[in-house]
């Protein structure tokens, strides 16, 4: 497993790294180059250790993700009002027996359980929820999450950090300690996408804002704006936007991204991720696991970048009828950086083919991946899944390169995967400064 091949430093023997490879040496060199070059992980929802209960870890979190909530109504019959009503380790329990011991666990999340599991050594039969919940009991956070980014190869977690979120705005209020492994992010959807259910949250932190987002208000989230990038030290903004999403237009959501968050990302020197093609709760009786996926109209991104040049957009889109366009943009637009494949396409066979499309049409200029992990433990199996999903792209990449004429060597490679995974984000969201 990749994991096995982590070592203290990302550098590959240099004896033969200058020498050409071998049609046969190349994949083995990427799979080797792959597993020991730690990865910047762009977009989670984990937490430092200081933000206390909000760190998810362990094994009755990891079975109660909402990925696998989705999957369990599916084959239960329980109805999910019942299953709201139970503790998590109940829930946990259900999840257990539902879909681990009644039905086979191939689904790409419930695979993902079982890595976990294995990567230490633990069982994943059917008595396998006792032991593992033994294991985790005895572990201290701190020390487990050192020992988790090892088995994941990620040197840096980048988090989702919400300034109206009811249980994180007062511990930003009170003071975090930072943590030189996890870097903020500003998140705004509660603004930009539910201002009027949220405005009065703003007001509330002293500032004075209206129900209309008036022109007075928009000097106010500014400042609001500037406020929390002091407090959190954010390394880019970000808010996910409905496949509806338009731009420019008169609605609130196009307003404030044009007025305030555009001009205060330029003066904070931040990128703006924009994440496209949610469909909000289209059943909201599963919650978290009831937002789908719709096809957005990219022209709204291709007016951003082109009346914005001065400003950076990180984009991933959710649909894949999407992912061609954003290569397109990503082609005419180089404020534009596409990443990762998200949630409902971060699945092999959809992995595989977009990735394979931006090599194709964007060399090694994108991000290719995110975890979106919820649970500490959850980069274990998306970055093992990632690297066994790109590895052989790559690698069929550079038996091109070199079949049409171009040698093609470890040297060449490593410049590739450290631009990849690492280099394109430090770059775009200038994290060696910010550190
Ligand atoms: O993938 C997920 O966990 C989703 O629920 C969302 O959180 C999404 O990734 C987002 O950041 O909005
Ligand atoms: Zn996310």
């Amino acid at each position: 497993m990749a994991t096995d091949l982590l070592g203290p430093s990302a550098q590959i023997p240099s004896a033969n790294s200058g020498t050409p490879l071998s049609r046969l040496e190349i994949p083995g060199a990427v799979a080797e180059i792959f597993a020991s070059t730690p990865i910047i992980d762009i977009h989670t929802h984990l937490f430092a250790p200081a933000f206390g209960k909000l760190s998810l870890w362990g094994i009755d979190e990891l079975l109660t993700y909402h990925y696998l909530e989705a999957e369990l109504f599916r084959s239960t019959s329980m109805t999910p009002e019942h299953y709201w009503t139970l503790s998590k380790s109940a829930q946990a329990e259900l999840i257990w027996r539902t879909l681990f011991v009644e039905n086979t666990p191939i689904s790409e999340a419930t695979r993902g359980v079982i890595a976990v599991l294995k990567a230490f050594g633990l069982p994943a039969d059917g008595n396998a929820l006792l032991e593992a919940r033994a294991f985790f009991g005895n572990q201290s956070f701190e020390s487990h999450i050192g020992r988790v980014m090892q088995l994941a190869g990620i040197s840096d977690i980048i988090m989702t950090n919400d300034p109206l979120d009811p249980d994180e705005a007062p511990l930003w209020l009170q003071g975090v300690a930072p943590h030189s492994q996890f870097h903020a992010v500003l998140r705004l959807d509660r603004i930009l996408n539910l201002w009027s259910a949220h405005w009065q949250a703003v007001a509330a932190q002293g500032y004075s804002v209206d129900a209309n987002a008036s022109a007075k208000s928009i000097s106010e989230i500014r400042r609001f704006l500037a406020d929390w990038a002091k407090r959190m030290k954010p390394v880019y903004m970000a808010c996910s936007l409905p496949d509806s999403f338009a731009f420019p237009s008169d609605s609130i959501n196009a307003r404030l991204i044009a007025d305030a968050v555009l001009p205060s990302c330029r003066e904070l020197d931040l990128p703006l991720s924009l994440m496209i093609g949610v469909r909000k709760q289209v059943n909201p009786r599963i919650r978290l696991a009831g937002d789908a996926v719709g096809r957005a109209n990219l022209e709204a991104l291709e007016n951003l970048c082109r009346d914005f040049p001065e400003n950076r957009f990180l984009v991933s889109v959710l649909s894949r009828e999407n992912q061609h366009e954003l290569c397109v943009y990503a082609r005419k637009f180089n404020n534009l950086m596409p990443f990762g494949c998200w949630w409902f396409v971060n699945n092999a066979s959809i992995v595989e083919e977009i990735t394979r499309e931006r090599l194709e049409m964007l060399g090694s200029s994108f991000i290719p991946q995110h975890s979106d992990a919820r649970v500490l433990e959850q980069v274990i199996y998306k970055w093992a899944n990632t690297r066994r999903t790109i590895a052989p792209i790559l690698a069929e990449s550079y038996r091109l390169l070199s079949a049409d004429g171009r040698p093609v060597t470890r040297i060449d490679i490593q410049r590739d995967v450290t631009r990849l995974f690492r280099s394109n984000a430090e770059t775009w969201m200038d994290l060696r400064r910010r550190a």
